[in-house]
């Protein structure tokens, strides 16, 4: 039986999965998350009352947060791009700048992009500034570590990277990764090059129209 992931195509944490997922072209099957089958959703929010996606069912076991995703899937159905290293050091490494680019690249870019869509008076000026200042504060230090780096850590593509991608995929559209910041910018293009965020980016143009500040024209 096949790995069965709870998924949009146009969500930022899916495509962190689905990356990982395309790396190593392993086999799963998707319960879209849409309005075409409400039953999806409903399903999603009984297993996970939280009600954040993906999640990953693979037979009796259920795998939540798209880190923990990423590191089963490297357990339970390896394949020839190891996304967490053997090396417990490096591993660590990589497990360090994957929470990097939750914590502090998605996590504010979200911020930023909810309070759009809330009604006007619910909005939070105050916190949107510490979202962007957060942004930038994450844009230059993540730009010295990309200085002298093709990956985020351990010198090669690995969860780090799949965690990256969409992060700085959406937080480009949402808070300008500024010129000052050339290497942050390099690594973006970069991560958009591979083949396996590439697909997920194409899978996802779809849904631009929907993306609550206005998606650019590019990318
Ligand atoms: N920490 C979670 C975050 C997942 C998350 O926030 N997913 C978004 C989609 S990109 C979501 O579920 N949004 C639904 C909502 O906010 O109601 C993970 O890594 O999987």
């Amino acid at each position: 039986m096949r790995p069965v992931l709870y998924s949009h195509p146009f969500s930022s944490y899916c495509q962190k999965v689905l990356t990982a997922l395309y790396e190593n072209g392993t086999d799963f099957d998707t319960r879209m998350l849409g309005p075409e089958d409400p039953s999806a959703y409903q399903d999603l929010c009984s297993m996970w009352p939280v009600k954040r996606f993906p999640i990953l069912i693979d037979g009796e076991k259920r795998v939540f947060e798209s880190s923990i995703v990423i590191e089963y899937l490297d357990q339970h159905y390896p394949g020839p791009v190891k996304l967490i290293p053997d090396d417990a050091d490096t591993a660590l490494d990589v497990r360090m700048m994957d929470r990097f680019f939750d914590n502090y690249v998605s996590i504010p870019q979200q911020k930023v992009v909810f309070n759009a869509i809330r009604p006007e008076e619910n909005r939070d000026p105050y916190g949107v500034q510490e979202a962007r200042d957060m942004l930038d504060a994450a844009y230059g230090w993540l730009d010295q570590r990309m200085a002298d780096r093709e990956w985020a850590a351990g010198g090669a593509f690995s969860l780090a990277d799949c965690a990256a991608a969409p992060a700085l995929f959406y937080a480009d559209w949402t808070h300008r990764i500024g010129e000052q910041f050339a290497h942050v910018r390099a690594y973006r293009n970069r991560l958009l090059a591979r083949p396996s965020f590439a697909r997920a980016v194409d899978e996802a143009r779809p849904y631009r129209p929907f993306f609550p500040l206005g998606a650019p024209d590019r990318d």
